[in-house]
């Protein structure tokens, strides 16, 4: 390369040597910038690697579909992270029963020493055949209702109903990829545990949710009228009627509608999931003044629902089957639910997420 030089002229051989220095200079850039990225070059079977990045959590002040605890939003910044393409399927599941004999929380029967605590005091003890294993499943109504605060006119408590048998009397024997349900926040911790995962928190939710679609309400954009083509929700009058335009009147197996730019199925609708964060109402805003508390933000320190102020309570994200626009949107990126750790729903899974020094 010397020789080459030497036998130009001197205006030629600055202008060849500018050039191929600039393009050394672009190729070690270059090297830098990939050695200095997040490594995703290792593929972790059933998982994808969510690269990090700050994103807005939380619903904008104008956002009227967004109930006030998804407000205010707040910066935050997440580092990378593998997570479960799908939630976890009754098949996974099974293997993690098979080799630990877990027994979940819908298969013993109530304690009503650590029920008591989370109701009011005084409450009275219900009867004893009450207080056997079992789990929420969901009726739909005789009539349209008008009060949908009550939500005992549709969640009916079922004895014998569990992951096995989500509806109590059915089983799971065909339904292999369908998620997993009738799990409690405790039964997700013993699932991860024997898979040496975890629970995302609810910021890593949410920032996997979205998939820098920066302000986007729902993970496909802001329009609702495709929503049949991109989740299971309930679509009709609920929980009277359901017209099943979207193909599912129950829950639908997992990657039955589009991924999100992640390439994370079941981001909305279908099931919701389980996140690593107490539920406090109060938390987004001490984000807001906290801003080095917004890198990687694990949740409030304990939880606070001013509705049910006796109970502690795990935030859930994503929605479900159930999610109705006139009731619970909740199939939009920033909606949120709670619930205690010990409950288990039929429309409630959960999937987990692996920091990379959790890979082997
Ligand atoms: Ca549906």
């Amino acid at each position: 390369m010397m020789l080459f030089y030497q036998r130009g002229n001197g205006r030629k051989k600055l202008e060849i040597f500018k050039n191929i220095s600039l393009k050394y200079l672009h190729l070690i850039l270059l090297i830098l910038l990939i050695s200095c990225s997040e490594k995703t070059d290792k593929e972790i079977e059933g998982m994808v690697w969510i690269p990090g990045g700050s994103f807005y959590q939380g619903a904008l002040d104008n956002d009227t579909l967004a109930l006030l605890h998804e407000k205010p939003r707040h910066l935050v910044h997440i580092d990378g992270f593998y997570m479960d393409i799908s939630p976890v399927t009754n098949k996974k599941f099974r293997d993690f029963i098979k080799e630990t004999g877990y027994i979940t929380t819908a298969e013993r029967d109530v304690n009503w020493e650590d029920l008591k605590k989370q109701l009011p005091p005084g409450t009275d003890k219900p009867h004893d055949s009450i207080l056997k294993a079992g789990s929420l499943i969901f009726t739909k109504t005789k009539n349209p209702i008008t009060n949908f605060r009550d939500f005992s006119q549709w969640w009916k408590w079922k004895i014998g109903a569990n992951w096995k048998k989500p509806r109590g009397d059915n089983d799971i024997a065909a339904k292999d990829n369908y998620p997993v349900v009738h799990i409690s926040y405790e039964d997700a911790l013993a699932y991860c545990k024997w898979a040496d995962k975890r629970l995302p928190t609810e910021a890593e939710w949410e920032y996997a949710a979205r998939a820098n679609r920066g302000d986007a309400i729902y993970y496909w954009g802001n329009s609702h009228d495709s929503l049949r083509y991109k989740a299971n929700t309930w679509e009709g009058q609920f929980p009277f009627e359901n017209s099943k335009i979207d193909g599912y009147e129950n829950l639908a197996p997992v990657k039955s509608f589009p991924a999100n730019d992640f390439g994370l199925y079941g981001m909305a609708g279908n099931v919701w999931e389980w996140t690593s964060d107490w539920y406090n109402v109060n938390y987004y805003k001490e984000l807001l003044e906290d801003t080095a508390a917004c890198h990687n933000p694990k949740g409030a320190e304990y939880g606070f629902n001013p509705n049910n102020i006796y109970a502690q309570e795990k935030v859930i994200k994503g929605g479900s089957f159930l999610c109705n626009i006139e009731y619970c949107i909740s199939y939009r990126i920033s909606a949120k639910m709670s619930s205690t750790p010990d409950t288990s729903l039929e429309h409630l899974g959960f999937r987990t997420v692996a920091a990379k020094n959790m890979i082997n």
